[in-house]
C-alpha cells in the first residue's frame, strides 16, 4: 500500500507530510518576540525580524520589493531558503535536503511541523539526514541542527554543504567573507538611504547576515555566482568540484555555503549546529555564539522557547468524536491566537480593527495582554471619539500603507473586544480606569471613552440613518464606494447596531440607564433604516454608492450577494424571521462551498469604479470572493446565533484542511493554522478553488477560538459566573472539555440522553436549577456534567 500523504503524530502535536511535490507550498511557521519565519516543505523560507520596522536578512538575488507577509507567495529556484547538499565523495553523486535545489527524489521524505520546531528527514543513498530548526524566545537568530547517519554497512566518505541564502542585500554596499576567528560567514551591507536625516537610523540597523558554525568547516563559498558556476543551483559547479573555493563576495551577491568532509563508518553519525540570522556587528555575533553554540546552548534555548510557547495553551482542551478537530484546537489554534496577540502580526502599527480582534483572542489565552491592548487603543482615541486607523506600538512607529486610508469601522471593534473581556474576566473595574490620551492632555474613563466611540459611530451616518463608509470599512479595499462623502456601508450600519446593543447591555449592568436607552433607541432607528433601504427582497445589500446605487443586490451581475451583511443582519437581530429564512437559503445556494462560505459571488471580473480596489483583485482571491475565513467565522457565529448547531459546525469545520487526502491536495495546506483565505470563485475558476493562501495572519483565529469556547461548547462567562449552553452537533453523543475560567479548572462532560427533555447541568454531582455556575473559586477544580436531549431530526 502506498504511504499516506500526511498525518498527525499520535496526539496531534506534530503534522508530518511525506512528499515534497504533492503540496509544494505546504508550510509551518515559527516566531518569537522579535521575528517570524515561514518554512515550506521544500526548504524555502521567508523570515522577518523587527528593528523596529520589519526587515529581512535572507533575500532573493535581485532587488526585492519589501512588503508585509503576502498570501500565495510564489517560490522559485533562487527563493530564500535553507538547504544542504549531500555528496558521496566516491561517486560524486549528490542530492539536497529538504528537496530544493536539486530536487532529487528521496527514498523517504518527512516534513514535520511541530509547535516549537520544524524538522525534515530525508533518506537517500543509504544516508539519513535530519535537518531541524527552532528559535530562542528572545534573540533574532535561527538555531539549526544537521544530523547525518550512515544507514548502510560500508564506510562512506561524504561532504555536506549547508547552503543558506543571503541574496541581494543592498545596492549601496554588500560583501561577504569567511571569518575563521568568529567561526562564521559574515555578509555585510548598508541599507540603502538617501536622506541625510535617515543616516542615524540606518547606522543602528542589523545590516549583517551571518551563518555561524560549531565546528570548523573544511571549506566555504561566499559568492552566489561562484557557488553556482554554470550548473546553476540545482547542479552547482562548486559542489561537483572536490572542494569549495574558499571564495569571498566583493560587492557581489553573497551566499553562505560551508563544506564538511565526513568519514562515516557503517551506522556512524555526525551532528552539526549552526546559527543563522542578522546582526549589527561582530560583537553581537560573538555574543550569540557564546549563548547558543557552547555546551547546552540549544537545550537551554529550547526550554526557554517552550516556556514562552506554553503560555499559548489557552483556556480549552477538548476531546470529541472529531479527532482532527481536537488536535487543532488542543495544539494549534491557541498557538496562532497567541502569535497574533503577542507579536501583533510583526508590525509596529497594526490596523486598529486587527489589533482589537487579535486582543479579543488573547482574552482566552492571557487576559492581561488583552486588557493592556484595550487600554493602549483607548489612549490613542481621537478627540472626536473616532479611532485612528492603526495603533502605534512604539514611539518610532508611524501609520503607514493601509493606515493612511480612512476607514469608518474601527470603533465597532471596541465594544466587541471589551464586552468579551468583561464576560471572560468579570473585571468590571476596567470601565472606571482613567485613560490619558497619548496626543492631547485629556483623560477619561474607559466607560466614557467607549461612549464617545459609539457616539462617533452614531454621528457617522447619512440622512437615511445609514453608516458612511468613506474609503472602506472591514473590507480594506472597498475604497471607492464612499470617497465622495455619500456612500454608505450596509455591513457597517449593521455592525453599528450590533455594537450599540451589545454595549447597551453593559451600560444597563453598569447602572447607566440613560446611556443604555440612548444606545438601544438609536440602534432601533438604524435597524429600521437598514430594513428600509438595504433589503432587496432576497437578501441585504452590501451598501449604497456615492451615486445612490445599491450594490450587492440580486440585480448585480457580479458581486450580487455579499456574506457579511447577511451574517451581521442576523447577529444584530435586524433580519425578521422571513428575512432570516431567505438569507439562509441564499447563502446556502450562492455562497457556501465545501471549503466554507465565500465572501461574495459571483466574483468581480472587472473594475467597478463605484466600488473600488476590491473588484480589481483576482476573482476568487482575497476580498474578491474567496472563502475569506475571517468573514466565514462571522457567518458561523450567525448560524449559532440562530441555533443552527449542525449547519454551524459543518461550516466551522470547513476552515480546516483535510482530513481526507483529496481535500488536503486541493487546499495544499497542513492543518496547523487557519489561513487568511481559500480560493473561492468556485464556479468561475474550479481548478484553483479551495487553494490555501498559506497566510497565517487572520482575524479568523480569534473568532474561531471564541466560537469554539462560547458557542460550540457553550462555556461563556457573564457577570454571575459561567453559563453552560452548548450547541454540539447532533451526531456527537459525548464530548469532554477542560476549561480554565477565572483561575478555576472545570472538567466538563457532555452526554446525550434519550430521556432528557432539556439540558441539565450538575456541578460536582449536584444538579443545578439553571445553567449558570456561580461562586467558583480560583485555584479549585470542578466537574460539570451536562446532559443534553437527543436531537430529533
Ligand atoms: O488585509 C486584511 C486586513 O488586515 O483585510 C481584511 C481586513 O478586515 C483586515 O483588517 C478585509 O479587508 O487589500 C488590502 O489592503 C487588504 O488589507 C489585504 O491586504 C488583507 C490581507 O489579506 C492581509 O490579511
Amino acid at each position: 500500500m502506498p504511504r499516506k500523504l500526511l498525518g498527525p503524530d499520535e496526539n496531534g502535536e506534530r503534522y508530518e507530510l511525506y512528499c515534497p511535490v504533492s503540496m509544494p507550498d505546504a508550510a509551518g511557521f515559527l516566531w518569537n518576540r522579535h521575528m517570524v519565519m515561514q518554512l515550506n516543505c521544500r526548504g524555502y523560507v521567508v523570515a522577518q525580524h523587527m528593528q523596529p520596522e520589519p526587515a529581512k536578512y535572507s533575500h532573493p538575488p535581485m532587488l526585492e520589493r519589501k512588503t508585509f507577509l503576502q498570501p500565495e507567495q510564489p517560490h522559485f529556484a533562487h527563493h530564500p531558503g535553507r538547504f544542504v547538499y549531500v555528496k558521496d565523495e566516491s561517486s560524486g553523486r549528490f542530492f539536497s535536503v529538504p528537496h530544493e535545489p536539486v530536487r532529487r527524489p528521496a527514498q523517504n521524505f518527512v516534513f514535520s511541523v511541530g509547535r516549537s520546531g520544524v524538522r525534515w528527514q530525508v533518506d537517500n543513498d543509504d544516508l539519513a539526514v535530519i535537518l531541524s530548526v527552532s528559535l530562542p524566545a528572545d534573540d533574532v537568530v535561527e538555531l539549526w541542527t544537521l544530523h547525518v547517519r550512515n544507514t548502510g554497512n560500508v564506510e562512506r566518505r561524504i561532504s555536506v554543504y549547508p547552503y543558506f541564502t543571503i541574496g541581494y542585500m543592498s545596492w549601496m554596499n554588500q560583501s561577504a567573507r569567511y571569518d575563521a576567528g568568529l567561526g562564521a560567514i559574515v555578509a555585510r551591507s548598508i541599507t540603502p538611504y538617501q536622506k541625510l536625516e535617515d543616516y542615524p537610523g540606518v547606522k543602528a540597523l542589523k545590516d549583517i547576515t551571518f551563518l555561524a558554525h560549531d565546528r570548523h568547516a573544511d571549506a566555504w563559498e561566499c559568492s552566489l555566482a561562484a557557488l553556482e558556476g554554470e550548473g546553476g543551483l540545482h547542479d552547482p559547479d562548486s559542489i561537483r568540484a572536490a572542494m569549495l573555493d574558499k571564495g569571498d563576495a566583493i560587492y557581489e551577491t553573497p551566499a553562505a555555503a560551508l563544506q564538511y568532509r565526513l568519514q562515516m563508518p557503517p551506522h556512524g553519525q555526525e551532528c552539526l549546529r549552526f546559527l543563522f540570522g542578522p546582526a549589527h556587528d561582530h560583537a553581537e555575533i560573538g555574543l550569540l555564539r557564546d549563548r547558543y553554540l557552547k555546551e547546552g546552548g540549544f537545550e537551554n534555548a529550547r526550554r526557554a522557547y517552550d516556556t514562552y510557547l506554553s503560555r499559548a495553551t489557552g483556556c480549552l482542551g477538548i476531546d470529541t468524536p472529531d479527532r482532527n478537530f481536537d488536535h487543532f484546537v488542543n495544539h494549534w489554534l491557541g498557538r496562532q491566537v497567541y502569535y497574533h496577540g503577542a507579536a501583533n502580526r510583526l508590525t509596529t502599527d497594526p490596523q486598529t480593527r486587527n489589533f482589537l480582534q487579535d486582543a479579543m483572542g488573547m482574552i482566552y489565552v492571557d487576559a492581561e495582554v488583552a486588557k493592556d491592548a484595550l487600554l493602549r487603543a483607548f489612549s490613542q482615541q481621537k478627540a472626536d471619539g473616532n479611532m485612528p486607523e492603526g495603533i502605534v506600538l512604539n514611539s518610532h512607529a508611524r501609520l503607514k500603507y493601509i493606515n493612511e486610508v480612512p476607514h469608518t469601522d474601527h470603533c465597532v471593534w471596541l465594544p466587541i473586544c471589551c464586552a468579551a473581556y468583561l464576560d471572560e474576566t468579570a473585571d468590571w473595574s476596567l470601565l472606571d480606569r482613567p485613560v490619558a490620551s497619548s496626543t492631547d492632555r485629556s483623560s477619561a474613563s474607559v466607560f466614557d471613552r467607549m461612549a464617545a466611540a459609539l457616539r462617533w459611530l452614531v454621528r457617522n451616518r447619512d440622512a437615511r440613518g445609514l453608516s458612511l463608509i468613506a474609503q472602506g470599512d472591514w473590507c480594506d479595499p472597498m475604497n471607492m464606494v464612499g470617497h465622495k462623502g455619500h456612500g454608505v456601508s450596509g455591513w457597517l450600519s449593521m455592525a453599528t447596531v450590533y455594537a450599540l446593543k451589545l454595549w447597551a447591555e453593559v451600560c444597563e449592568q453598569y447602572g447607566d440607564r440613560a446611556l443604555c436607552s440612548e444606545f438601544r433607541s438609536v440602534a432601533d432607528d438604524i435597524g429600521a433604516a437598514v430594513r428600509r433601504y438595504l433589503w432587496d427582497g432576497e437578501w441585504f445589500a452590501r451598501g449604497i454608492t456615492d451615486d445612490g446605487v445599491p450594490f450587492g443586490v440580486s440585480d448585480d451581475e457580479e458581486g450580487s450577494i455579499y456574506l457579511n451583511p447577511q451574517s451581521w443582519s442576523v447577529l444584530a437581530d435586524i433580519a425578521d424571521d422571513r428575512q432570516q429564512d431567505k438569507i439562509l437559503d441564499a447563502v446556502g445556494q450562492r455562497l457556501e462551498t465545501r471549503y466554507g462560505a465565500m465572501l461574495l459571488a459571483p466574483a468581480y471580473t472587472a473594475m467597478r469604479e463605484d466600488i473600488g480596489r476590491v473588484t480589481q483583485k483576482h476573482p476568487g482571491s482575497a476580498e474578491n470572493g474567496s472563502i475569506y475565513n475571517h468573514a466565514a467565522m462571522f457567518y458561523v457565529l450567525a448560524l449559532y446565533h440562530l441555533g443552527e448547531a449542525d449547519r454551524a459546525y459543518e461550516q466551522l469545520r470547513r476552515i480546516l484542511p483535510g482530513p481526507d487526502e483529496e481535500d488536503y491536495l486541493r487546499r495544499g495546506q497542513l492543518p496547523v493554522f487557519v489561513p487568511n483565505y481559500y480560493r473561492g470563485a468556485v464556479h468561475q475558476y474550479p481548478r484553483t478553488a479551495g487553494r490555501s493562501s498559506q497566510l497565517f495572519h487572520t482575524g479568523a483565529a480569534s473568532w474561531l477560538y471564541r466560537i469554539v469556547v462560547e458557542r460550540l461548547f457553550g462555556l461563556r462567562g457573564n457577570r454571575d459566573g459561567l453559563r453552560v449552553e452548548p450547541q454540539l452537533p447532533s451526531t456527537w453523543n459525548e464530548a469532554s472539555v477542560k476549561r480554565r475560567f477565572r483561575g478555576a479548572e472545570f472538567a466538563v462532560r457532555y452526554r446525550r440522553d434519550a430521556d432528557a427533555e432539556r439540558i441539565r447541568v450538575s456541578l460536582d454531582g449536584e444538579q443545578l436549577d439553571d445553567v449558570v455556575i456561580r461562586n467558583a473559586v480560583s485555584g479549585r477544580r470542578y466537574t460539570i456534567d451536562v446532559v443534553l436531549p437527543m436531537v430529533v431530526k
